[in-house]
């Protein structure tokens, strides 16, 4: 009888997985290991590394109990070669099996290693599609072909017809698609009264698992504790129930605001789980399709929160597959400036990236809105290299694997693919953050003034960012209103605007 080797990575952490859709408990092994290679390729916020060697950890137990024959890798273990091909070379050695399998890992680096081992260890080796994704990358090729710039409604709208999601005799149900108008509420009283979300008490494995992150990986960005990341299955599907029952229903109200010292809001927090395989993006989709048919979230509330996952999860990682590897190496906008370190926590007296960078820091998490308005936002509008931004993004976010963060940090916040992703870059001014956020308030910066050492970086650098790059953006029809703006301005308004973001840039980092 023949053997095969199943490699598992550190987010297919499903039973589901389609490695193991045809496992014989009397012959086949699973192998899931902790690598230093894949710890350190970026060095990852400290509760990111321990989230998923404590998740992996709890998955391999899982799976010893229902009968699978687990090697289990550990990163301390004495013969740890480092590397996913180190580790199946050494599985071959012990178990002498016939074939590997694996499922379609989520970055274009890992399946490139996977690709080279039929012909360094002689084997077959089956990539098996990962079908806890909705939508294949062959299917997103066919929907993308002939496409010149690809929209995501477009995209979501055959998603809700291909899972019947929110439909009405193929109609969408409330007689739109798209319920977005209805969810840009500021933040107001109700935001004080946040539900809190379901924190999870580290066990003995997660314990152990703390210990080794705060041993060998010292100096790492990020707290580790407090730890309260769910590490198994069902604990993220307590998470996400919780989230279904207290905070779906002002989930769209909410999406976009952002209130000091509320790092949670009305999101989910599930993306970490979703991420890593301990929940299935479908039955995410229909508990919340449960909630709207029984009355206890409204339309506009689960059409957006259902739009983030069978909708943008979806079309960034068909973006990805469809253009890798050159799409890790866009730079529209020709940006070249360092990161700055407030980016690590360096002092600065703009209250909202010091916000957002101090709970990044602490939770490994920060919600859209922070991600999109105010962190990517500024790194778009100083002009910083995308390959800075897009490390950066990677290491901070414990839900962060480049298929997923790569378009959103390319295509969506730098706009580096020139307007493949977004039609737009989604620059603003600091009105945009005083509007959806009370951070503002708590500034040294004066958020209305334009110009001069009191005024918001943001405002000055946004003009200075369309000004620099007016050549490629100037045509964008939904920049025509702001070019019209800039054209109206006087000469001398511009050059103190020059000098402004000049001055502050060049400063930046003391
Ligand atoms: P919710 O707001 O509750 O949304 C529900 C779910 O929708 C999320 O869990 C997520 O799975 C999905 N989702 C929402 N927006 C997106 C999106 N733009 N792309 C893909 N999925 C989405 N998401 C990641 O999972 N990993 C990343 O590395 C990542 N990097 C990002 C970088 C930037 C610059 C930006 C602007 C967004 C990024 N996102 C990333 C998308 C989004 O910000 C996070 O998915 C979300 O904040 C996770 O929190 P949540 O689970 O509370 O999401
Ligand atoms: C993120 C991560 C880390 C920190 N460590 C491991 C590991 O030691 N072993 C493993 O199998 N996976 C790890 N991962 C997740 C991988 O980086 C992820 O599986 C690949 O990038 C493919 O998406
Ligand atoms: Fe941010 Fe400007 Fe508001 Fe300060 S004034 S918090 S820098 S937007």
């Amino acid at each position: 009888m023949s053997r095969k080797l199943i490699l598992i990575l550190g987010d297919q952490l499903s039973e589901d997985i389609s490695s193991l859709s045809d496992f014989d408990k009397d012959h086949d092994v699973v192998l899931i290991c902790e690598v230093w290679d894949e710890a350190t390729y970026v060095p990852h916020h400290k509760k990111k590394i321990a989230f998923i060697f404590s998740a992996m950890r709890h998955f391999a137990e899982r799976l010893k109990e229902k009968g699978f024959h687990v090697s289990y890798v550990k990163l301390e273990d004495a013969d740890n070669s480092g590397s996913f091909t180190g580790e199946v070379q050494r599985a071959i050695q012990n178990y002498h099996p016939d074939k590997i399998v694996v499922t379609f890992p989520g970055e274009y680096r890992v399946l490139q290693d996977i690709k080279k081992w039929h012909d360094i260890f002689n084997l077959p080796v089956d990539i098996r599609e990962d079908s806890r994704f909705l939508c294949t990358p062959d299917e997103f090729r066919a929907w993308a072909e002939n496409k010149k710039s690809l929209r995501m409604e477009f995209f979501y709208r055959e998603m809700r017809r291909k899972y019947n999601v929110l439909l009405n005799d193929e109609k969408p149900v409330g007689g739109q698609w798209n319920y977005d108008s209805e969810n840009r509420k500021f933040p107001s009283a109700e935001t004080l009264f946040i539900p809190k979300p379901y924190m999870v008490q580290p066990d003995h494995i997660t314990n152990e698992v703390i210990e080794l992150v705060e041993s060998r990986f010292p100096g790492y960005f990020g707290d580790i504790q407090p730890f309260y990341f769910a590490v198994t299955r069902e604990d993220a599907l307590h998470v996400l129930d919780k989230f279904i029952v207290e905070r779906l229903n002002k989930f769209g109200d909410y999406q976009d605001a952002m209130v000091q010292g509320q790092p949670w809001m009305y999101h989910s927090h599930i993306s970490f789980y979703l991420n890593c395989g301990l929940l299935n993006p479908l039955e995410v989709v229909q508990r919340a399709e449960k909630a709207y048919i029984e009355g206890k979230a409204p339309l506009n509330a689960v059409e957006g929160f259902i739009r983030q996952i069978i909708g943008w999860r979806e079309y960034v990682r068909g973006v990805y597959w469809l253009n890798m590897p050159e799409y890790s190496d866009h730079n529209f906008l020709d940006a070249r400036r360092k990161l700055p370190a407030l980016y690590w926590g360096a002092p600065t007296k703009m209250n909202c990236l010091k916000q957002c960078v101090k709970e990044t820091k602490e939770n490994a998490y920060a919600h859209h809105i922070q991600r999109l308005m105010v962190l990517g936002n500024f790194a778009l509008i100083a002009g910083i290299d995308p390959k800075e931004v897009n490390e950066w993004f990677l290491i901070v976010y414990a839900d962060a694997y480049e298929w997923v963060e790569l378009p959103n940090v390319t295509g969506m916040i730098l706009f580096a693919d020139g307007g493949y992703l977004g039609s737009k870059p989604y620059a603003s001014t600091g009105a945009y953050i005083n509007k959806m956020s009370d951070y503002c308030d708590g500034c040294s910066y004066s958020v209305t003034t334009k110009t001069g050492d009191k005024a918001c970086p943001f405002n000055y650098l946004y003009w200075d960012f369309m000004m620099r790059n007016e050549g490629k953006l100037k045509g964008n029809p939904r920049l025509g209103f702001t070019y019209k703006n800039l054209s109206a301005m006087p000469d001398i308004q511009k050059e103190t605007i020059r000098s402004d973001a000049n001055k502050f840039l060049d400063c930046i980092d003391d």
